[in-house]
């Protein structure tokens, strides 16, 4: 194989070219579409090994002081601000998302280490009154053993780490399945992990961070396993069906964040040159392929005219190219099978009565193995199944609305429940929005668009999108099993329910 011209970013990161020759898998960046590493998937042995391995690193580790356990993600956290450049860059060549978000992608790594730090000494449980004298609840938060995370292409590495520091610092060893489409960062931040330990000195257990290549069957052993108590995992619906049902019947836990067919409302009072922004920023960033991704826009028929030309003369502003060139908003989509189902949804939509711009091919000549694509507007006569379904690529579907309650109800009409926004300066509006019967989404947002959360929130969505949550406030919980307490500290035993009972 003759060398590729971006050998020298992997070595810079820490892959060796044993790590990245000779492999079974081959790795594709979406740049160019050229292979860029055959690397080793695993065998279903080494998944059992990284098991045994998990279970015997747990032993130690869920003993160990918790802001001790923080200590270890502190330094995780400082290596990553040292990698941040680099790794970013691996994130744009491994997943084509641009460089200012492959940045973003690791400091969203960086923040939730930051975070994990904190709440390892406030892993609070809690004091309940109890009904009887001399008694005392007491409510308390253990380790609860190997965790799985599956993740997927698209965050190739700030979902393993919105899992993984929290993971640890409540004191689980993390056994990691990356998408075997990115498969390099996953090594790379796998090389970093190895590096933490041997600072944090003796007591970081082998195998507290293991990383697993594989594809679908890989993942499959590490789900059914009954000797992984939680498995957090990132993708599709389809997916996540899968893997909530095998979890479910061992009586495992699962965390699951699955499709996402995100809406934003824009009401007559909205700001629109803010409108504008929040649309192409969270319609197009990551060539539509975030979780979090604006799919359909809901428009007042008041601004309709006024806002949706604006949108079109912006996205035939937005500069297609390279990721890795500082000047492009829009890189490629990831291959060339999200190019065709861009183009069958785009399709599709044509048949149902949407009106399509944009959507075609684009520098076929200078990226022929690549896919890269003008982004695409349907303006649509209805929300149609097409609408109803997630499809990875940078389209949006428009809508019209007339009455608030219509548009609720077509933001709240698909199986999706993950990320909702509304543009508006109408308070009465935006707390509509927000009310019970408003947004059914895990995350509703006002006068930002849908993507771009923080790790400061919890993170994940409802129905179709699996319910999980991850990263900040307490999904912390998540990770630990609760512990009920009762203590009695006086010489008679009475009953709860006031229960008499004498022997
Ligand atoms: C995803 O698309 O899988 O809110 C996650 C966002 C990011 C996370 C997206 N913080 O867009």
């Amino acid at each position: 194989m003759t060398q590729s011209p971006y050998r020298p970013l992997l070595e810079a990161v820490g892959l060796d070219a044993h790590m990245l020759e000779g492999g079974d898998l081959p790795v594709v960046t979406p740049i160019d579409g050229s292979i860029i590493a055959n690397v080793a998937s695993a065998a279903p042995d080494d998944v059992a090994a990284a098991i045994d391995t998990a279970e015997a690193a747990f032993q130690s580790w869920r003993t160990m002081p918790a802001p001790r356990r923080g200590e270890w993600v502190r330094l995780l956290g400082n290596e990553l601000r040292r990698e941040k450049e680099n790794l970013a860059r691996l994130v744009t060549l491994d997943c084509g998302k641009i460089l200012q978000e492959g940045l973003g992608e690791v400091q969203e790594m960086i923040d939730i280490c930051d975070f994990a730090v904190g709440l390892s000494r406030q892993l609070y449980g809690r004091v309940i009154a109890s009904e009887r004298p001399g008694h005392k609840m007491l409510e308390n938060w253990h380790p609860l053993g190997p965790v799985a995370v599956i993740s997927a292409f698209n965050f190739p590495v700030a979902v393993w780490s919105w899992n993984a520091a929290l993971a640890i610092v409540c004191g689980n060893p993390v056994i990691w399945k990356p998408s075997d489409k990115t498969p390099l960062t996953a090594l790379a931040v796998q090389r970093i992990c190895e590096r933490v330990s041997a600072e944090f000195g003796e007591d970081a257990p082998d195998g507290l961070c293991q990383t697993i290549i594989g594809d679908a069957d890989i993942a499959k052993i590490l789900v059914a396993s009954p000797r992984i108590p939680l498995v957090s995992a990132t993708g599709s619906t389809r997916m996540g069906r899968q893997v909530a049902r095998t979890v479910a019947d061992r009586f495992g836990k699962s965390i699951l964040e699955l499709g996402g067919n995100n809406a934003m409302i824009v009401t007559p009072s909205a700001d629109l040159d803010l409108a504008l922004r929040a649309i192409v920023f969270s319609a197009v960033g990551t060539a539509g392929q975030r979780c979090t991704s604006l799919r359909r826009l809901i428009v007042h028929d008041d601004i309709y005219e006024t806002l949706v030309p604006r949108i079109k003369d912006a996205y035939r502003n937005v500069k297609i190219g390279s990721p890795l060139d500082g000047k492009t908003l829009l890189g490629p989509l990831y291959d060339k099978q999200a190019f065709e189902a861009m183009q069958a949804a785009l399709q599709q939509a044509r048949e149902d009565g949407g009106v399509v711009t944009g959507g075609s091919p684009a520098l076929t000549d200078e990226y022929s193995d690549a896919a890269y694509v003008t982004p695409a507007i349907a303006e649509m006569p209805a929300q149609t199944d097409i609408v109803r379904t997630e499809t990875f690529a940078p389209i949006l579907y428009i809508m019209r609305y007339s009455e608030l309650g219509e548009a609720i109800a077509i933001q709240n009409g698909v199986p999706q429940g993950l990320s909702s926004a509304i543009i508006s300066s109408d308070m009465r509006e935006t707390e509509a929005f927000l009310a019970a019967s408003g947004s059914d989404c895990g995350i509703a947002n006002v006068n930002i668009g849908p993507s771009g959360a923080e790790i400061g929130g919890a993170f994940g969505g409802e129905k179709e999108t699996g319910g999980g949550r991850e990263s900040g406030s307490d999904a912390w919980k998540g990770y630990m099993r609760r512990q009920t307490t009762t203590i009695n500290y006086m010489a008679e035993l009475p009953l709860a329910q006031g229960i008499t009972f004498d022997p």
